[in-house]
This record gives C-alpha cells, structure tokens and sequence, in this order.
C-alpha cells in the first residue's frame, strides 16, 4: 500500500443529481480521479471488511477509473469488490447487486446520457446500502472532504483482469468479477410475466429497443431476444461503445430520431423503446404515438396491478415536482398517497425504504419501482410489455384511454443548453425577487394562482431541501417551472417546464407546442428568457 500525496485536489463542484461529472481530460488529471475515490471513502463509516460494487456504462476511461477503485478500496481496507465484467454494470443492474449481496455501497462510473469519449464526458457517483444514490448529508460530506484532501491510498498491484469471471485476490480484499446481467435478468423476471410477454412476441407483436450504442445492450438482447423470444435485430446498437458509436445516448426525440422516424413509418413495429447512457431511462413509443415519460408515469401506475410483481396495489406514487400532475390523478383514483419531491432520484429513497411509495418517476424519462433505489429503463420497457401483454390493447388505445378517463396534461419541457452561468443564475434570482407580486396576476386568459420556490420537507428524514425550482401555477392546473441543471459540465442548462391540463377529449388531439403557446410566451415574459440568455430559442425541446 502506498499513500501519495495529491497534488491536484478536486475542489470546484458540489456533486449534483448523480454524482460529479466532468470532461473525460479533466478525470485524466494527475490525481483527480483518486482524489474524488479518497473522499467518498473519508466520507464513509464502518467499511472495513465489507463488500464494494463497482461498476460503469463502459463509456472512455471506464477501465481506467475501475483499476483505480479496486486499488483504492484495496487499500482503504473493503473486504471485497464485486464488479461487472468488462467493467459494466446499468446503474438499476449496480443498485440490484448492491441490495442483493448486501453491499456496503457502490460506485458507479458514469455521465449518464451526456456523450462519451475521449473529450466527452466521465462521472462517478456513490451509492449507499440500500441501494440508492448517496444522500444530500452524504454528497455534502464527500464535497467538503475534497476541498481539503491531501493523500489517498492505493494498492501498488498490477491491473485486475475485468474480462474472466471468477475471484482474484488483491493485497487483503477479494474481487470478484461477475456477470453483470444474470441477476438483473432474474430480477426482471420475478417481477414480470414473461410467459405472457412470449406469447405476445411469437403471436406477432413487433418490439424494437435501441440501446444506443450504450449499456443496456447486453442487458436488452438476453433479455428481450433471448428470454422474450423477440427475433434476433430486435435490440439496435447493441454493443456498448466507448464513445457511444458517437451518439448522444439521450432517449427522447431528438436523439432517438432514428427509433421515433422507425415507429411513425406506416409499417412500424407495435412497439419501440429506448435507454439511455446507463441505461437508468426510458423512451416509450407505441406505433404512432409518443408517450411522454409524465404520461408513462401514470399509465404504468394506472396498470402496474396486471403485472405480477405489483398484483397487490401500490402504496403510493411519488413524482419529482416538474414532473405533470397526470401522476397524481392516478393516485387519486387509486385512493394512495401521491409524493412531490425535488428533482432527483436520491429523494425517493427514504419514501421507497419506508413502503411510502410504490412506483417513482421524473419528467426526464425516469421511472422505476421499489424493486431497486435506482430509475430503471429496462424496467419501464418490460411492465409496459407485460401490460400490452395482458391488455392486448394498442399502446396508442391505452393511452388514449388513459386521457379521456383522466383528463390529457399536455406537457413539454425547454432546454437553454450551454448559457452563461451568471446570466442564468441572475434570471433566476430575478425571478425569485417577483414570486410575491405574481398571485392573482392576469397574463391574456391566465391568471396565477400561486407562485413559490419549491422547498422539500422530506416526510421521514425531516430534512429540508430548498430552492428546488421556481413553479408558477395558474388556475386550471397549467403552469411553468424553471430550474437550472445539476448535470450539465459546460455553462449553465436552463429547464423550462411547460404545462397544461386538458380534461376535454375533443381537445385531446391538439399539437403539443400549439397547445403550450401562451404558457410559453408567459415563461419568456415572466423570465425574460431572450434576453437575458440571448438565445431566441430553446436548443432542446423534450
Ligand atoms: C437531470 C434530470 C433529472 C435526473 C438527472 C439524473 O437532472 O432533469 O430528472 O434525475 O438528470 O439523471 P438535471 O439537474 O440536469 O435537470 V441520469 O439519467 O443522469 O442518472
Ligand atoms: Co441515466
């Protein structure tokens, strides 16, 4: 064991949503990764001995950084290391491992779905027992421990071999290299009917999954060919790339184009789906329709008692808060609790320990169960199916359905990518500094009912959590909420979101943007968007 001085502290940035992201050249830095491992480590109790996962989306530099976590756990005195072969393991299939084998946490390598390679973008998050990412009190910890770091620890042994299964012994600690879709694999088995699925597939039923070039793929083909039966070519861009075969493994419309253009084609398959960098989202489309993930939400709520593993009912439905309200009708309906929380999977945790919630979803194309403490794309993709299955029903019928009984939220969300981060951080101060004058206040036919910045009382810890977006809410159910990203790694990513609730099914047909127009002109004007970014237009629109 050696213990190095670190001449490179890592210092700038509080890890946000998932975990600190940077450009790969920044991780490559003498010391910076090991730096960020170190701190993690100083950050933690009660380690000794026990068991680590390890694993990434195999994106550039995801070995590397491995062969340094192994080293340094080995050295910070972790029993063992179970850690996916080829270094790979979906952030659901790590937070599996972690609760199956009693883990002590994790780390996960990845940046999701921001692009990869060698002038893309690296992460590493932490991930606690239960399976989930590390909390607010343990993300601050490890970021006040980087400020002042000055050594770590590390094995000095060559290189682990990632590719072989089986147990390798490095100094004390065991590491273990294990197939890192079996478990997942069975785990989606236990919770769904494949039987039922199978039989969908053979009579005809036509599924295509991309997996864009990013981790999913191995998890898709075992699972969708192999045990569902689909025909081999079923799962695209199956093999997990370094650089993601230069694509943006973001599942929505933009960067699924090829997915979204293969299902609105005449002959298009019955269903289509997508995952993302890590594969912790979903993209849903049925032939001919486009579910927008607040409205999957709520349909896979609505459904999920056709599923086995959700026979019983759910407890409850949490929702981050720019998520659509379309959620909480289900709830409603349901007679469960529906929870708001901030942006965010680490706060659904505590609700999913506690057996508050069921099922938890973001607006970002995250939804997942208490089957994990993880969003999980594969996951969405498979209880869809198993509803199809026993619908038998078109996605498009379903979700139709699901508007005329609910009411339709019409939903979309902005994207200002790449602003100057104190032209962001003045709009939405300025912003602030008009919430109390808003209520009551008339922009052409709506008038605000309320307008605050979103604070969180977590219900089981009693933490707060403040200033979690700025929400305007106007009489009738639509709104607007504005945020700044915590996972961008160049400038500042302003989210606009955009909402309308629409319980008329003569109106239910309408082209979503034309039906958000005057929220939108209300967002610019309120924010006042263009001029304080100089961009005359979003550069994403989800
Ligand atoms: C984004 C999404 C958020 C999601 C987070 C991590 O955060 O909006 O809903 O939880 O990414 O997702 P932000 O702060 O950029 O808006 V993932 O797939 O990167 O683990
Ligand atoms: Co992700």
């Amino acid at each position: 064991m050696i213990k190095s001085l670190s001449t490179n502290p890592y210092s700038d940035q509080k890890p946000g949503t998932s975990g600190l992201r940077k450009k790969v050249p920044v991780f490559q830095q003498k010391n910076y990764a090991e730096n960020f491992i170190q701190s993690i480590f100083d950050s933690l109790e009660g380690f000794a001995g026990e068991t680590l996962v390890i694993g990434g989306d195999g994106r550039y530099y995801n070995r590397e950084v491995i062969q340094k976590a192994i080293k340094m756990a080995a050295a910070n005195g972790f029993g063992r290391v179970l850690v996916g072969r080829g270094g790979i393991l979906s952030t659901p299939a790590a937070s599996n491992v972690i609760r199956k084998y009693k883990a002590f946490g994790g780390i996960v390598l990845s940046a999701s779905h921001n692009p990869g390679g060698p002038t893309e973008d690296f992460g590493i998050k932490y991930n606690v027992g239960n399976g989930g990412p590390a909390p607010e009190k343990v993300t601050d910890a490890i970021f006040d421990r980087t400020k002042v770091i000055d050594s770590y620890k590390i094995a000095n042994v060559a290189d682990v071999n990632l590719d072989v299964e089986g147990s390798q012994q490095v100094e004390d600690m065991t590491v273990t290299v294990i197939d890192p879709v079996a478990d997942y694999a069975e785990l989606m088995e236990s919770l769904f009917d494949f039987s039922a699925i199978r039989k969908l597939i053979s009579g005809g039923f036509r599924v295509v999954f991309d997996a864009m070039s990013a981790v999913t793929g191995p998890y898709a083909k075992e699972i969708i060919e192999k045990r569902l039966g689909a025909p081999k070519g079923s799962v695209m861009n199956f093999i997990p790339l370094p650089d993601f075969g230069g694509h943006h493994p973001d599942p929505n419309l933009v960067h699924a184009r090829a997915l979204y253009e293969i299902m609105m084609a005449h002959d298009a398959p019955d269903f289509g789906a997508a995952s993302d960098g890590d594969g912790d989202r979903n993209l849903i489309i049925g032939k001919g329709i486009f579910v927008t993930p607040s409205d999957s939400l709520a349909i896979l709520a609505a459904n999920a008692h056709l599923a086995p593993g959700y026979a019983k009912g759910l407890a409850g439905i949490a929702r981050s808060m720019p998520t659509s309200g379309a959620a909480d009708r289900v709830a409603e309906k349901l007679g469960i609790g529906l929870y708001e929380t901030p942006t965010g999977w680490k706060f659904f945790g505590n609700l999913l320990d506690e057996g508050m919630a069921t099922i938890c979803g973001e607006e970002s194309a995250g939804t997942g169960s208490n089957h994990v403490r993880e969003k999980d794309g594969l996951w969405a993709v498979l209880l869809w199916l198993n509803i199809l299955a026993v619908r038998k029903e078109s996605a498009l019928d379903i979700v139709r359905q699901h508007w005329s009984t609910y009411g339709r939220n019409y939903y979309s969300r902005h994207d200002y990518e790449g602003v100057d981060s104190d032209a962001a951080n003045g709009l939405i101060t300025a912003l602030r500094d008009k919430l109390a004058g808003l209520p009551g206040k008339n922009f052409g036919a709506l008038t605000v009912e309320t307008a605050d910045d979103f604070s969180y009382n977590d219900p089981v810890d009693k933490s707060v959590s403040k200033n979690q977006g700025i929400r305007i809410l106007f009489r009738g159910g639509s709104r607007v909420v504005f945020r700044l990203s915590g996972t961008g790694t160049s400038g500042a990513t302003l989210r606009v979101y955009i909402e309308r609730f629409e319980p008329d099914p003569a109106r239910h047909d309408l082209d979503t943007q034309e039906a958000l127009a005057d929220l939108i002109a209300v967002a610019d004007e309120l924010a006042e968007i263009k001029a304080r970014t100089g961009r005359q237009e979003p550069s994403v629109i989800t």
